[in-house]
């Protein structure tokens, strides 16, 4: 087992993996900015070491301070969680070179998924089904046209290097080929230093549904069913729901081997996720890319599944075997995520700043990831997510209704966030039958009337007012008013100096 594991995030997903670390026996390690002293990933951990300045460039991005501290404290391994360090091949060469174990797929498994194109390839390879279209780089604006003939139109332009929607431009019309072969070079260049575009048929109005994958460094890969994402404004999902209502049994089946068959390809070493796009109209799917990671909305998986996959990471990591067999896994119940964040729900602009009070909804098939606390403020330097919502249920109906009573319970002031909205889309008609796609959030709640909310009968706020209040009166300064005065207290103890 691990003597000691580094934690190279900040946020909930710090607290996900200290979590895991605490009940392995595992020492944890939590690194920090310096906007991130009263973070509560800093608190939980056992030990913790301030990286650097607030931005991120700075401090979690910085793979030669985090090296530093994981020698210097003797960490045998780094788990980077989600974003930062994550997917760059680059830090987990240098771990291995440092002789730490990195929590996570190989080098060359992130590369073969860096590049759109080569992981296409790879993809069509596998038998993976691919979005028709190009076939490899497009060169030129005349190669562009002529691959528009053979495919008809409507086309998207894809940057090869690109990913999470950057570097993409539909084509509707003949005309718009050039510029829009431009603009997509153009952005690879700037955005990537990479202007190979290539060009697929454009799916319209598609759902995005993904399939959880793990494989171990014995050979054996499984895949843990699907989530379906499709409630996303501009590439950031905000729910996600497991098992997704428009799959039926036997394309699940199919989705789930061409996974696995994806995975295979590259001898992918753990979590990892395969994304697809779905027609529901045909219910045909298309490989998109590969996230070489654990994820935001690994929980719904967890709960249909029973999996806890950050202990899983850690053993297959440690050089085990995978704990279970595919015929072992069974999708039970539904799940659904909703993620908080401290942003105003009818403007989406970020709304950092202190909390004032807090109370996280409980009571049964509740979990609630959240690294807020009542005087904790928000820093505007990172994701606006301040904690994710899940909810189980027997079918989908209990654990949409679940959702919804336990929104209800979430007392959150001195910060705008998102939770009304939540309530709102859970109980749009589109929500409810299942039949949303990746358009629903911006055809229905792009411009948001405030009226939008009001039937919303919140006592929640009335009670939240009351705390505030309460607060506001027990201190001049809330900074004052914590609840856990003793982590604080900790806390700084623990900020240990190397
Ligand atoms: C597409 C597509 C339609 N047709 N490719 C967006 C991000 C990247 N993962 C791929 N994306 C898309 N690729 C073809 N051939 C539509 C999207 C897309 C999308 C995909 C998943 C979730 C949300 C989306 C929102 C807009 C566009």
């Amino acid at each position: 087992m691990f003597k000691k594991v580094l934690i190279a995030n900040r946020g909930e997903i710090s607290i996900r993996i200290t979590r895991a670390c605490r009940e392995l026996g595992i020492r944890s390690v939590a690194v920090f900015s310096d906007a991130d002293r009263d973070s509560l990933h800093v608190f939980l951990a056992d030990e913790a070491y301030n990286i650097g300045p607030a931005p991120s460039a700075e401090s979690y991005l910085r793979a030669d301070k985090i090296l530093e501290v994981a020698k210097k404290c003797g960490a045998d391994a780094i788990h980077p969680g989600y974003g930062f360090l994550s997917e760059n091949s680059a830090f987990v060469q240098a771990c291995m070179d440092a002789g730490i174990t990195f929590i996570g797929p190989t080098p060359e498994n992130i590369n073969a998924m860096g590049d759109k194109l080569s992981a296409k390839a790879l993809m069509k390879n596998a038998k993976v089904p691919t979005v028709p279209g190009s076939d490899g780089a497009v060169e030129s604006v005349e190669q562009a046209a002529a691959v528009v003939k053979s495919i008809g139109l409507p086309v998207i332009i894809k940057a090869s290097a690109g990913g999470g929607g950057k570097g993409m431009r539909v084509v509707r019309t003949e005309s718009e080929i050039e510029s829009a072969f431009r603009a997509c070079r153009s952005e690879g260049q700037n955005y990537f230093k990479d202007p190979t575009v290539y060009i697929e048929k454009f799916v319209s109005d598609p759902k995005h549904i993904e399939i959880q994958v793990f494989g171990d460094k014995h050979g054996n890969v499984v895949h843990l069913f699907e989530r379906e994402c499709s409630v996303q404004r501009r590439h950031q999902k905000i729910i996600e729901e497991s098992p997704s209502p428009s799959v039926p049994p036997e394309v699940r089946q199919k989705m789930g081997d061409a996974a696995v068959r994806a995975a295979k390809q590259i001898s992918y070493i753990g979590a990892g996720t395969i994304e697809f796009i779905f027609d529901n109209t045909t219910k045909d799917f298309y490989f998109m890319e590969m996230n070489t990671r654990l994820q935001v909305e690994h929980p719904i998986t967890e709960l249909v599944t029973g999996v806890d996959l950050v202990r899983e990471q850690i053993f297959v990591a440690l050089g085990h075997p995978l704990s279970f067999k595919q015929e072992d896994l069974k999708q039970k119940g539904h799940a659904i995520e909703v993620r908080i964040c401290a942003e105003d729900p009818v403007t989406y602009k970020p709304s950092p700043g202190l909390i004032r009070a807090c109370r996280h909804p409980q009571g049964p098939f509740v979990r609630c990831d959240s690294y807020a606390y009542p005087g904790y403020e928000v820093p505007i330097y990172y994701d606006p997510m301040i904690a994710k919502v899940i909810t189980w249920g027997e079918t989908r109906a209990e654990a949409i209704d679940r959702m919804d009573r336990a929104l209800s319970e979430f007392i959150l002031s001195g910060i705008k966030s998102n939770i009304v909205l939540h309530r709102t889309i859970l109980k749009h008609p589109k929500f409810i039958d299942g039949s949303y796609t990746t358009q629903f959030l911006e055809k229905n709640f792009e411009v948001i009337e405030p009226e939008m909310f009001k039937y919303i009968d919140d006592h929640v706020f009335l009670i939240a007012a009351a705390i505030t209040a309460y607060n506001d009166r027990k201190a001049k300064d809330i900074r004052q008013y914590n609840v856990y005065p003793n982590w604080k207290r900790l806390g700084r103890r623990m900020q240990l100096r190397l």
